[in-house]
């Protein structure tokens, strides 16, 4: 399978890694659109969110579990912060493989100008 975030997690592309357990990975955004942009992914290959289904939730759980703890070591928990994710073409998802985007470190304005 050619997916850029499964090589990033079996170490065949670098990453900047600020987090990892045994199910979730985070690293930072090769363009970040924030002074703290940061990629939280499953290990687990799962494409997109609506691929997503019966254990896969419990994963979920552990990205945002993740996120609430780097938002932490980032000290932008106070400031506030993003987590979003992008699901299919409309929304400009460009990586198949589940991720979440934490962005703060910044006023990041309206979702939508
Ligand atoms: O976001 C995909 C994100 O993945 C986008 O913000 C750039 C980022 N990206 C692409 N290649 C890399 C590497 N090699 N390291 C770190 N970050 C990367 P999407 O929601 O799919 O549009």
């Amino acid at each position: 399978m050619d997916c850029l975030f499964c090589k990033i997690r079996d170490g065949q592309i670098p990453s900047k890694k600020v987090y990892e357990d045994d199910d979730v990975l985070a690293f930072h955004d090769i363009s970040p659109a924030a002074p703290v942009h940061i990629l939280v992914i499953p290990k687990k290959h799962i494409a997109s969110m609506k691929d997503a289904s019966g254990e896969d939730w419990a994963l979920i759980g552990s990205i945002h579990k993740a996120a609430q703890h780097i938002a932490r070591e980032q000290g932008i928990e106070e400031s506030g912060y993003r987590l979003v994710n992008n699901c299919g073409p409309d929304s400009g998802q460009l990586v198949y493989h589940i991720h979440y985007h934490l962005l703060g470190g910044k006023n990041l304005g309206p979702l939508v100008a």
